[in-house]
């Protein structure tokens, strides 16, 4: 067909590199900056498919993450602002690898499959939207991924959802940040005050847009926001979660509240240090649950016999899961790392709250919750206050949530309005209980799709043996747990232990290591102990 020549010849100007082989990962395409043209052009093209398909806009994220400076990636945002639907994640990759002379079909295959409308007319429109700017409905410019989420939910929701602009965002947002504080008593300049590494990303920038938003209710010093330093670089969520320790560029004086983002803003980790100087840590797990603490009571208080479940990862700390089911007896699931698996496990409860240990995550609030808490809130009779204040915090909470993907900002804002409610302090946060020491490393090896893994990642059923030997190394230590993964972002594998001191979690995790460098096909040096 004459449309498709003209979409074979602009992808012949964004030629793959020979041989290269990518595969639609955790979260998109992510790697080299300068492997990316053609990803993101056949990207673009996915998109067009998927809108017709689906007859409703579809988001497309460029962006790093959390990933070094000289990395990019891609991630395409389904009609309510979730991730791409998995099917059409093997479209991504076979889209991605085939040769430009297989692109054609390549593109026909997923036509015919998903049974997209092949008349001329539809053709016609295809060809245009492939080829004319891939047919934007909106182009938003520099924008954190969450809130690219957050329009596409807000497009195909016809405004239900809120605005379809960053304004509508922020305005959304601050105004349930600021209902849920007037909850809250008089909080002292201190109180209110939060330090924020922007890892040197957009979420600086639009951190510090939102603040014209807020009525005082909240007062931030920003730091690493990208007037210099390197996207990420000794920064950010992901290094403040993996190294246990402060990034650079920010001074954390004993007391201090401080949270670091991520590039693209959408984790969020919290940390302080006590008045010895020890660095203390709240990341996704906490974050899941202070928030599902705050909800529960905020459940009871309303009357709402609604079912609330936290889902989690195999990263999460053994602790937060001990104290989640046996203290706070909520339901908690485990999935596969990546928010889409969290995001789907959520679903099906009436109040979902999802984490990863590294400070991804958000709430789901299926639409039969959403509608008694409004009910409830809007009531003007039978109800008594305590109920009534209940249902109308409950609601407040639901807006300022970004229930599309976990988003730094918006979880920022409901932990700040939680913190400032309860009258509580980080110190007091940390304590409702205590992490098992752990430890994250990475391995290279040659090729990490040897290892194959099972029940949420928590097991490893290839290569043979690496299982074994596993769980050989671990009864050599107390409460001790370890799991190895590819990576879906990075080149690497990923090695998590965790024990009953810092010393066993970091030999455990370096003995681990060693087993899959030795039985997975480990390159370069083997690892050194901590
Ligand atoms: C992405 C995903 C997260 C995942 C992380 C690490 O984060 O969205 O769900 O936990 O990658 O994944 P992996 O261990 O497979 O590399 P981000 O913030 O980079 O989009």
């Amino acid at each position: 067909m004459a449309q498709f020549e003209e979409v074979s010849k602009q992808s012949s100007l964004h030629p793959k590199p020979a041989g290269l082989v990518l595969q639609y990962g955790t979260a998109g395409f992510r790697t080299n900056s300068k492997h990316l043209d053609h990803i993101m052009f056949r990207m673009g093209l996915l998109a067009v498919l998927r809108s017709k398909k689906t007859k409703a806009t579809i988001g497309i994220m460029v962006t790093a993450s959390h990933n070094p400076e000289e990395d990019n990636g891609v991630k395409l945002v389904d009609p309510m602002g979730e991730m791409l639907a998995a099917a059409w994640e093997s479209y991504a990759t076979m889209l991605a690898n085939a040769e430009q002379e297989e692109l054609i079909s390549a593109l026909n295959e997923i036509i015919e499959k998903e049974e997209i409308d092949k008349s001329q007319e539809a053709s016609e429109q295809q060809c245009q939207s492939f080829t004319s700017s891939f047919g934007w409905s909106s182009y938003y410019g520099l924008v954190t991924t969450p809130q690219l989420h957050y329009m596409v939910c807000c497009k195909n929701t016809q405004g239900k959802y809120g605005d379809a602009t960053v304004e509508g965002y922020y305005k959304k947002l601050c105004q349930a940040f600021t209902q849920l504080i007037g909850n809250a008593s008089n909080r002292t300049d201190d109180q209110k005050h939060l330090c924020v590494d922007g890892a040197n990303g957009i979420g600086a920038l639009k951190l510090r847009e939102m603040m014209t938003h807020l009525n005082k209710g909240l007062q931030v010093t920003i730091f690493n926001d990208g007037s210099k330093g390197k996207l990420n670089h000794q920064c950010g969520a992901d290094f403040v979660k993996v190294q246990q320790k402060p990034p650079t560029g920010i001074q954390v004086n004993p007391g201090d509240r401080c949270c670091s983002f991520d590039g693209d803003a959408d984790r969020i980790v919290y940390y302080f240090t006590d008045s010895q100087q020890v660095f203390h840590l709240l990341d996704g797990d906490k974050i899941a649950t202070l928030i599902s603490t705050f909800l529960k009571e905020l459940l009871i208080q309303a009357g709402l016999n609604l079912r609330i479940a936290v889902v989690q990862t195999a990263y999460a700390n053994g602790s937060s899961t001990h104290y989640l089911e046996n203290t706070m007896n909520v339901t908690v699931r485990c999935t596969k790392t990546g928010v889409k698996h969290l995001h789907h496990a959520a679903l099906e409860f009436d109040v979902g709250v999802y984490f990863e240990a590294n400070g991804h995550g958000t709430v789901l609030f299926s639409k039969a919750a959403e509608d008694q808490i409004q009910q409830l809130a809007q009531d003007s009779s039978s109800i008594d206050d305590e109920r009534k204040r209940a249902a109308l915090m409950l609601q407040s909470t639901v807006n300022v949530i970004n229930q599309t993907v976990g988003d730094a900002l918006s979880d920022m804002l409901l932990i700040e309005a939680i913190l400032a409610i309860k009258g509580m302090t980080v110190e007091q946060w940390d304590r409702i209980y205590t992490d098992l020491p752990n430890r994250q490393l990475k391995v290279k090896v040659s090729d990490r799709r040897v290892i194959d893994t099972t029940d949420a990642e928590r097991r490893a059923v290839s290569p043979a043996g690496l299982q074994d030997a596993i769980d050989g190394l671990v009864k050599n230590y107390r409460n001790a747990r370890s799991f190895v993964r590819p990576s879906g972002t990075e080149d690497v594998v990923r090695v998590y232990a965790e024990a009953d001191t810092q010393e066993s979690a970091d030999a455990l995790a370096h003995d681990v290591s060693l087993a899959v460098y030795r039985r997975a096909g480990g390159v370069g040096e083997e690892p050194k102990p901590l």
